[in-house]
């Protein structure tokens, strides 16, 4: 620890974090927010770059604001002197010095917001902070929150002073072997509060999770609440009519025999629901639907379904991870347009806009976490902060009827390790949510030419990596490996594609070729409808993306893979390639 009258004694200390890596922000300190009326924090917050992490070390949360005319002793932090960048943001994509800093950050900006009296509380809520985020106010830590791509709440209440407040995050991308992802990936690392900041208000008790489901005999509710509170909650669903939900101990549970109109891609019906519970209120517009598996199949409302997707990284050419709605809208239009029914949102939760907007638009969505290639599987804390991403995305989204698939990851090696660290999180999403299908997308063995990876037998829907036409010469593996599986449950080719630099033209055997690529997804696709078990295809992928992997003269840092180029305009010729294929093998099964 620092003695506060030894100013050299920082540079000592190399256990300078040790006291920020507790209390963590977590799934549990999440409260229900749709519906809830916020304070938005977006907009210019004074910014630093910290890559020897002088910000913990010197304790520059815990300055006050006197100007340096004042100064008795020198700082090495004037808050005032920094400059100022806008939120949400990547600072990857704000200066061009920036683009590949990977490290600490701070960002800082003052709230008013006076001390409460009544018991209400005021939450911070950070969208999304890529990698790991540590929020301090007035000076107090209010804790760490791991992973950069849920939201996680800070609770303020205690430290609030009247006459305005000092807000500080410390934003770390750093890649690290024991995180989620780990340090070798596929995409960009970007840094920064890349999602909405916001302040919200709510009373002593509060509705922290509202889960509602279609099941057999009518539509399922669950609330929590802040507190081991006894009492009732009032359900409002317009069109379907109104129920009391008995609490106790702050849980509660009712099935409500109603029969509403289902959503589907085709009809994408929503409900506006509310719940209240004493002082507090919030609301939503939910869908529902029933996805199940049967054999083979995957079944919707009954139906089997034919799984057309792409999928789709969050990375823009000019702002990185941060999104908006006509970004979203977009790509479901892009999506459409290819006759596609379903993205697959890799490899980490996408924006909480997108599952509303795929709500509306009746597109159907798998959502993953990022536990990709070679996760620390034998680390406790690593499985921890995995599972603790995936409550975060399924509290986040459990209302969310376009959801179908949740995907716990993605290629990663079968070693017993993984197999327990998997199996664990596959079981964990079943019990937190027993309305939806799990997803993992698996290797294949290259030896036998079979599925026969361990972890399949805990999943509902079985995804295959393969890159057969581009990783792997010639298209037969991937026949004789359909031919020689016989799997009991539904198998999607969850990435397969090639690489196409935009406007390269030339024989269909010359890699980077856009015609290279139109061939393999033809083909790729065309063979996967020809198994009976398939039932459906993810191409990978939508959109190019940055990418430091992808370093030759066709690549310069973008994996070319998108059927659609960098600008989210130009289309490849693999675009009419594969609208042509789905069209043709992967027709809708009714
Ligand atoms: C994969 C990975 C994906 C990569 C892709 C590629 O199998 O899951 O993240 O970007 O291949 O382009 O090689």
């Amino acid at each position: 620890m620092i003695d506060a009258h030894d100013p050299f004694e920082h540079l000592h200390d190399e256990a300078f974090e040790a006291p920020f890596m507790k209390p963590r922000l977590t799934a549990e300190d999440a409260i229900f927010m749709p519906g809830r009326e916020t304070r938005s924090l977006n907009g210019d917050w004074c910014f630093t770059i910290d890559p020897m992490r002088e910000g913990l070390r010197q304790r520059w949360f815990a300055n006050d604001d006197q100007p340096v005319e004042a100064w008795l002793i020198p700082r090495d932090y004037d808050n005032g002197a920094w400059q100022t960048v806008p939120v949400p943001g990547c600072w990857t994509m704000q200066r061009d010095e920036w683009r590949h800093y990977e490290g600490a950050a701070w960002y800082s900006r003052s709230f008013d917001a006076d001390p409460r009296q009544d018991g209400s509380r005021l939450l911070l809520r950070v969208g999304a902070a890529n990698e790991r985020a540590r929020v301090f106010l007035n000076g107090a830590f209010c804790g760490l929150h791991l992973g950069g791509s849920t939201p996680f709440f800070a609770d303020l209440t205690p430290h609030l002073r009247a006459g305005g407040n000092r807000l500080m995050i410390e934003v770390d991308n750093t890649r690290r072997a024991d995180a989620v992802p780990m340090n070798h990936f596929d995409w960009f690392n970007h840094g920064g509060l890349h999602r909405d900041v916001e302040l919200v208000q709510v009373p002593a008790v509060c509705i922290t999770r509202l889960f509602l489901r279609l099941t057999e005999s009518g539509i399922a509710v669950d609330v929590a609440l802040s507190a081991g509170t006894d009492g009732t909650a009032q359900l409002d669903i317009l069109g379907l009519g109104q129920a009391d939900i008995p609490v106790r101990a702050g849980q509660g549970t009712a099935v409500v025999d109603w029969s509403p109109e289902l959503w589907s891609p085709r009809t994408p019906r929503l409900y506006d629901v509310a719940v209240r519970f004493g002082a507090d209120h919030v609301t939503d517009r939910v869908g529902f639907r029933r996805i199940e598996r049967n054999g083979t199949e995957v079944i919707l409302n009954g139906r089997p379904l034919a799984l057309r997707g792409l999928c789709v990284h969050e990375d823009d050419r000019d702002t990185g991870r941060c999104t908006s709605e006509p970004d979203i809208r977009q790509r479901f239009a892009d999506l459409r347009a290819l006759g596609a029914n379903v993205a697959r949102l890799s490899h980490y939760p996408h924006h909480e806009m997108v599952a509303r907007i795929a709500d509306e638009e009746g597109m159907l969505l798998w959502e993953e976490i990022p536990v990709y290639w070679a996760i620390a599987f034998d680390n406790e804390q690593t499985y921890e902060n995995a599972r603790n991403q995936l409550f975060e995305l399924i509290h986040r989204d459990a209302n969310r009827a376009s959801v179908i698939l949740w995907g716990v990851g993605n290629e990663n090696a079968d070693t017993e390790a993984r197999l327990a660290f998997m199996r664990g999180l596959a079981q964990a999403a079943r019990a937190e949510d027993p309305s939806r299908l799990i997803a993992a997308a698996c290797l294949i063995n290259r030896a036998t030419f079979r599925i026969e990876d361990r972890l399949t037998e805990h999943l509902d829907v079985i995804g295959l990596n393969e890159y057969f036409g581009w990783y792997e010469t010639g298209f037969e593996g991937l026949e004789r490996l359909l031919a020689n599986s016989t799997p009991d449950r539904p198998v999607v080719i969850s990435e397969t594609g090639a690489e196409a630099a935009t406007g390269l033209h030339g024989p269909e055997s010359q890699l980077f070729t856009e015609e290279r690529q139109a061939l393999v997804l033809t083909r790729q696709v065309e063979i996967a409808a020809s198994a009976r078990y398939v039932a459906g295809v993810f191409v990978w992928l939508l959109y190019d993306f940055r990418s430091d992997r992808r370093q030759t003269a066709h690549q310069r840092g973008w994996n070319r893979k998108g059927v659609i180029a960098e600008d989210k305009t130009t289309r490849k010729l693999g675009f009419d390639a594969l609208t042509r294929a789905y069209a043709q093998h992967f027709k809708d099964k009714e």
